[in-house]
């Protein structure tokens, strides 16, 4: 009886102790918050790390989602698998974060998650490529580029290109190196490429899928060159594969340049943030670059801001892009657009 009596005192001690502690720790957090700006939970899925276009985008992200910036960031890389991203969504969910960024890898299969993070009442910002869901009310907005116009853009420079050459369409044959398939910067960059080729008469040899890597962009294009002897322009839908590209043309003894009436060959690519490619660019080995900007972070952070304030953003934001070239006959180019034609200055690189 005396033992139970000393337990159940004990037990009691123990008790008053931790509400005490609770209830000190309640005022503590009380006074920070009145002092201190609320802390913003973000769990924010990449998709891998397969570009330096991704590398410049990730930090780009942990740095203006940090501690600093008033941040609890949670990230996580999807190591280029869509099944880890919906697990990462399925954690952030669990952990009741205050925003979702998704940066997905491809378009489809979306749906179901973020049907989930809806139904925890928790905003999804996309970020970069986008998401092809049945109802767009599943995110709160999308922040990335245009890449079919990037397509339009770069394309339009090629036919500049070979007008001011004097070169005729059916003599330019073309390799196409996809981006990986599914991704809304593969669909819409080849999507420029199908519509010139048909508006303007090109001959296209074919297309296979260097996955946005430089080690594919280099396999691939050797491939290309065991197949086709009359190759004289490389589409590389990303700047790495450009890089791999070039490293397989000048290992089969070939030349890279703009000169493709004498023997060179062509390449032209997206992005402009590696500085291999921007050095390539400026000796001729790349000839034109449609920028794609990665540096989404300070805007996603505005977009946050914007729903902290209770104000509705944009659904969509677009973000402006130039051209980058070597050739500096050709200034500008002029696109046709839903509105009209549009016409975008080219920034020479040298
Ligand atoms: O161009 C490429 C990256 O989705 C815009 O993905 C992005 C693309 C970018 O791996 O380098």
């Amino acid at each position: 009886m005396r033992k139970n009596a000393i337990i159940a005192t004990i037990l009691l001690l123990l008790a008053t102790i931790s509400v005490a502690c609770r209830s000190s720790a309640v005022s503590e957090t009380e006074q920070e918050s009145t002092s201190e700006k609320k802390i913003v939970t973000v769990g924010f899925s990449q998709l891998g790390a397969e570009s330096d276009w991704r590398s410049a985008n990730t930090e780009s992200m942990l740095t203006a989602l940090s501690q600093e910036n008033g941040f609890n960031l949670i990230y996580k890389n999807g190591q280029q698998k869509q099944a880890n991203q919906v697990t990462a969504l399925r954690m952030f969910i669990q952990q009741e974060v205050d925003y979702i960024v998704l940066a997905p890898e491809t378009e489809t299969g979306w749906d179901f998650v973020l049907g989930e993070a809806k139904e925890a009442g928790i905003p999804v910002i996309i970020v970069d490529r986008r998401v092809a869901v049945d109802d767009s009310n599943l995110y709160t907005c999308w922040v990335g580029s245009d890449f079919a116009l990037e397509g339009k853009k770069l394309t339009a420079w090629i036919n500049a290109f070979t007008e001011l050459k004097g070169i005729d369409p059916g003599e330019v044959h073309i390799a196409h190196i996809q981006g990986t398939l599914g991704s809304t910067a593969q669909i819409g960059r080849t999507r420029g490429l199908n519509d010139a080729v048909k508006k303007y008469g090109w001959d296209l040899l074919g297309a296979k899928n260097g996955d946005f890597t430089e080690v594919r962009g280099r396999e691939v294009m050797a491939e290309f060159l065991r197949e086709y002897n009359n190759i004289n322009v490389v589409y590389c839908e990303n700047d790495n594969e450009a890089i791999g590209a070039i490293d397989a043309i000048e290992a089969a003894g070939k030349r890279v340049g703009p000169d493709i009436a004498n023997g060179e060959i062509m390449v032209v690519s997206f992005d402009g943030i590696n500085t291999d490619a921007q050095q390539y660019l400026k000796e001729g080995k790349i000839s034109c670059i449609a920028e794609c900007n990665p540096l989404h972070g300070p805007r996603v952070q505005a977009l946050i801001k914007t729903l902290e304030a209770g104000e509705t953003p944009e659904k969509y934001n677009y973000v402006q892009e130039t051209l980058f070239s070597s050739v500096p006959e050709i200034k500008v180019v002029t696109v046709d657009e839903s509105e009209g034609t549009k016409e975008y200055q080219v920034e020479i690189k040298r």
